[in-house]
């Protein structure tokens, strides 16, 4: 009997189907933000610098540098996540020889990415780009005083929704089109009601074009603070709540923009009783909004057991939201979206399941060496290192990264330079 046939009979026992489970879990389509792969640069401004107070911190090699780079390397990562998923990009990775601002696109700029999106068996998921951008210095954008800025910015946001129905159409999968603004103040401001008021007004105008809703879903997406918008966001929860129930758009939580305590899992219920989808941004908050590669924390399973025990995944629309750049970003992105379980919490320390290497396992990050070369940061603390002393023996099947992220050289796998071409 192998291994997976012993547990298979063990949930049975607890009733629990894992043909099935599997069967469930092979339709989820979780949506990889792109934007891991290059620490949110873009492609239409290569020499503008993050903005709007959020932060790829990091300097490890190997960050893709065109739309080419950036596609091999997602695909060397969905080699090696199983299941079939989404690619989230980003207005600014246009794929376009035209120099065009951002009030200028057009679907026909990112053809490549459904092209190829269509060859690999793809969806696609879409967000305006309110940030590093000359039009957003102020640190207001949908919600600014200066009637040129925010006109600039509602253009391309119309336009971003007609890009995310063309991927909806082109694909034959709902596009989900994210709007997050970076707006906000630094210190306490004397009027809290007039951005608001304003960033409704451009929501109104944004959202005034009926487009198709079995091609494109909008989202909105609010924050509690970023950096230099630590007294006061525009688009707090309660502004884009409010803003949802009202005019049938969807709510993004995401899982770092709420205080340290807060957790988003303790809202899905509530806030699908009043609105039919919402969009997850699974990221993984350390102190503040610090957008750490995603692991198998108490807060990501208390956020499955919410949508899988309320029966809720069909109106779920599960994206990451993440750009560590002191890691191998193709690591990155298999971490993230397979989500080992890194941290001893209480629920993801259990003993070693014995399977050594398994895909998943904790253990399958220690290899060839179990004990060898492991540093203090979360990724790289293995609690189940030695309790399975074969692991180093059966890693040896994995090649350098060229077969595996997981094992390589004694060399934990995110601390390898992948250069480009690989695979
Ligand atoms: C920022 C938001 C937003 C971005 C991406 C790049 O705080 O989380 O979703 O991370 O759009
Ligand atoms: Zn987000």
């Amino acid at each position: 009997m192998t291994r997976y046939e012993e547990a298979r009979e063990r949930y049975a026992v607890l009733g629990s189907n894992t043909e099935q489970a599997m069967e469930e879990l092979a339709k989820i389509r979780i949506s990889v933000n792109c934007w891991q792969g290059d620490d949110v640069k873009g492609f239409l401004f290569r020499d503008r610098d993050l903005s709007g107070g959020i932060q790829a911190t990091g300097n490890y090699p190997g960050a893709a540098r065109t739309p080419q780079e950036l596609r091999q390397d997602m695909e060397k990562a969905f080699s090696l996540i199983p299941g079939k998923h989404k690619v989230n990009l980003h207005s600014t990775y246009a794929d376009t020889d035209e120099k065009i601002d951002l009030d200028a696109i057009e679907p026909r700029h990112y053809e490549s990415w459904v092209q190829w999106a269509k060859e690999q068996d793809l969806g696609l998921d879409f967000n305006p780009t309110c940030f590093s951008h000359e039009k957003a210095e102020s640190g207001y954008t949908l919600s600014s005083a200066d009637e040129s800025i925010r006109s600039f910015w509602v253009e391309h946001c119309r336009r971003s929704r007609r890009v995310g129905e063309y991927f909806g159409k082109e694909l034959g999968q709902k596009c989900v089109t994210n709007i997050w603004v970076p707006d906000g103040s630094k210190d306490v401001p004397v009027d809290r009601y007039s951005p608001r008021l304003r960033l409704k007004q451009s929501l109104d105008e944004i959202f005034a074009e009926r487009l198709d809703p079995a091609a494109n879903l909008d989202a909105v997406e609010s924050k509690v603070f970023g950096i230099g918008s630590e007294s006061y966001v525009v688009g707090s929860h309660e502004f884009y709540m409010g803003y949802a129930m009202k005019n049938g758009v969807a709510v993004c939580l995401d899982a770092g923009h709420f205080h340290p305590t807060e957790v988003i899992s303790n809202k899905i219920s509530s806030l699908l009783l009043f609105s039919n989808e919402m969009l997850l941004h699974v990221s993984r908050p350390v102190r503040w909004d610090s957008d750490h590669v995603v692991i198998l924390d108490d807060e990501l399973q208390e956020i499955a057991f919410e949508v899988v025990r309320n029966g809720l995944l069909p109106r779920i629309h599960i994206g990451l939201d993440f750009f560590d750049a002191s890691i191998n970003r193709v690591a990155a992105w298999v971490i993230g979206t397979i989500t080992p379980p890194a941290l001893p919490t209480s629920r993801s320390l259990r003993p070693c399941p014995g399977r050594p290497c398994g895909r998943n396992s904790a253990a399958a990050r220690t290899c060839p060496a179990a004990s060898a070369g492991w540093t203090k940061s979360a990724l790289t603390r293995n609690p189940f290192s030695k309790a399975a002393p074969d692991h180093g023996k059966e890693g040896k099947r994995y090649e350098p990264y060229s077969g595996s992220a997981f094992c390589a050289r004694n060399v934990p796998y995110y601390r390898q330079h992948v250069p480009h071409g690989l695979g």
